[in-house]
């Protein structure tokens, strides 16, 4: 299956040693089975949004909300990182200054060895006290009775961004520093619609970064996009990274 080529211009930056920022969304975890928000068949089909992701959903009805984020991490548990993820931490690896920020929340970017990643929603993989807003990893494959609870007796949420709710300032602090340093910016696997998570590639494109955008669908950040190489990204990404390195070399 050939995609569409990579510019002169991609290939260059790839090869430089000039900062990259990667951001993606829930289409780069696709291909690992898992599925995505909006496209067919995705999570939110058949269900408001807000009905699940919101902090008043999880005030009226945890339990309900529970079940949702525990049938998310049991398939994120389930699914292993593909090509896409594997790619972009080799691509980690030979580059100088990076940075990879998420929008998702599965975990499947640092069990395919990326390193240099800000979860801007937040990962299944934390739970919060809904008392007194600690936290701690929880990588369980059952959480025991929903809604888990908290030795002090309060409910434990998921430690994820809802709608409404402010991204972890650090996250989204490193985010839009290396989108004003970066040369190369690739967008990956992400509808483009939530905010203020698709502001960063348009901070990129402002500063004067070379913006790609790799999706089998256009989306609003495709017009800011310098370059769009449509595709699915465990087949467009390898893809490029030998065009640019070499099949031994991409890999490595
Ligand atoms: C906030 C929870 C303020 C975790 C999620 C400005 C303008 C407009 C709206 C707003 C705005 N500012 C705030 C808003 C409101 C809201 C928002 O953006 N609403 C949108 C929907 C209109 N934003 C917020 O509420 C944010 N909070 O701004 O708070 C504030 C400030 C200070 C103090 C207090 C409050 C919080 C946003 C985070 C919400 N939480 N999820 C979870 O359950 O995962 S969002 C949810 O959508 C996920 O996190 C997901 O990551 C995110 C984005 O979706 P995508 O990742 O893009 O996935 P999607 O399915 O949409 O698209 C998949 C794409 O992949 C498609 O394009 C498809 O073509 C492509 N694809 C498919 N297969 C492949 C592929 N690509 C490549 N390869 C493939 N094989």
């Amino acid at each position: 299956m050939t995609f569409a080529r990579p510019s002169s211009r991609l290939l260059d930056l790839l090869r430089g040693d000039e900062p990259v920022l990667v951001l993606t969304g829930a289409g780069i975890s696709a291909e690992s089975g898992l599925a995505t928000f909006r496209g067919p068949g995705g999570i939110w089909e058949g269900h408001e949004p807000g009905s699940l992701a919101t902090p008043e959903a999880f005030a009226r009805d945890p339990l309900t909300v529970w079940r949702f984020y525990a049938w998310r991490r049991a398939r994120a548990l389930a699914a292993r990182p593909n090509a896409a993820h594997e790619a972009i931490a080799a691509l980690e690896r030979r580059s100088g200054e990076f940075l990879l920020a998420t929008q998702n929340v599965d975990g499947l970017h640092a069990r395919a060895g990326s390193r240099r990643v800000v979860e801007l929603h937040g990962t299944l993989w934390r739970l919060r006290c809904s008392a007194d807003g600690s936290e701690r990893e929880d990588l369980r494959e059952d959480l025991g009775p929903l809604p888990p609870r908290c030795a002090c007796g309060a409910l434990l949420r998921p430690a994820v961004v809802w709608f409404g709710e402010a991204l972890p300032a650090e996250a989204f602090g490193s985010a839009i520093r290396a989108a004003e340093r970066a040369r190369l910016v690739l967008v990956i696997g992400t509808s483009g619609l939530v905010h203020p998570a698709a502001s960063i590639p348009v901070a990129a494109s402002r500063s004067g970064a070379w913006v790609v955008e790799i999706n089998p669908e256009s989306t609003p950040l495709s017009e800011i996009a310098d370059e769009r190489l449509a595709g699915p990204a465990a087949g467009v990404l390898p893809a490029v990274l030998e065009a640019a390195f070499g099949a031994q070399e991409a890999h490595r």
